[in-house]
């Protein structure tokens, strides 16, 4: 086989990987799977703190790829956009509801902890699809770097969280989480967002996203989401629910390893960065 043909077939299979990694073709909207990205956005910060701030206020805009401001967003999950912030540590996450001016200006409070907090807008601009933008914060102070290993029991003030399954690269796997309260399980989550959880998987190498949304079920104690992980490593899960009328949020870290025989186990494979 002549040297073209050979780099004519790689290029297809890398187009084949990344199509399977960012969901080409796959609808996602009410389907309780990963959220793909198609069109370009940028997260135009237009006002943030750079100081640690307990509740600072963020102010940004979403512009299209002709860096035009959007200010025309579907309702998905009960609001028109979803901010997930979370420093380069992963150790502080919050799940933040901007408002939005007329003119597209969004703002909302947040709190920023020295270092670089990374800040994603989940969003469907109106007659568009799913799409994600991204944009990193400065903030003044040490930049914190956590060691984690893995992590599948976490405890949420006098609620115990396990999480149940294995990330499998390239292909959709089920997790499971296990609610329980001071040692009995949780029956009677309530909906948050017009579901009994919401997941928020990041990867830890380049704090690459996806959102994730349960499958159909009862209000616990189990809830479960068919999540996918497009390459090996160590992901970041934060898991959001609501109980006794308060949203709480467990964070897990799992690793993914490679399918056997996977494209990925042979050295190829990717996942959306959203703001490039
Ligand atoms: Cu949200």
């Amino acid at each position: 086989m002549n040297a073209g043909v050979k780099a004519g077939l790689f290029v297809l299979a890398l187009g084949a990987v990344f199509a399977a990694a960012f969901g080409v073709g796959t609808a996602y909207d009410d389907e309780p799977t990963a959220h793909a990205h198609a069109e370009k956005y940028e997260l135009r910060v237009i006002g943030a703190p750079s100081e640690p701030a307990s509740r600072g206020e963020l102010r940004f805009v979403v512009e299209d790829h002709d860096g035009a401001v959007v200010t025309d967003f579907e309702l998905r999950h009960e609001k028109r956009l979803h901010l997930i912030a979370v420093d380069t540590g992963y150790a502080g996450y919050q799940h933040l509801h901007p408002t939005m001016a007329p003119d597209g200006t969004w703002t909302t409070p947040i709190g920023l902890a020295p270092g670089v907090v990374r800040v994603y807008a989940d969003f469907r601009p109106a007659g568009g699809e799913d799409a994600v933008a991204r944009t990193d914060l400065r903030i003044a102070g040490p930049v914190a770097s956590p060691a984690y290993s893995v992590l599948r029991t976490q405890r949420v003030g006098k609620y115990t969280v396990t999480a149940l399954g294995d990330l499998v690269v390239g292909d959709s796997a089920r997790m499971t989480f296990e609610i329980g309260l001071n040692g009995a399980p949780v029956d009677d989550l309530q909906p948050y967002l017009g579901a009994y959880g919401h997941l928020v998987m990041l990867r830890d190498s380049d704090g690459a996203y996806q959102h994730v949304h349960p499958e159909e079920g009862p209000a616990g104690p189990a809830i479960s989401f068919a999540a996918s992980a497009p390459t090996s490593g160590r992901y970041h899960l934060y898991l959001d629910f609501k109980h006794g009328g308060v949203v709480r949020t467990a964070h897990f870290v799992l690793e993914a390893a490679a399918a056997p025989g996977s494209d990925e186990h042979d050295g190829q494979g990717g996942m959306d960065h959203g703001d490039h």
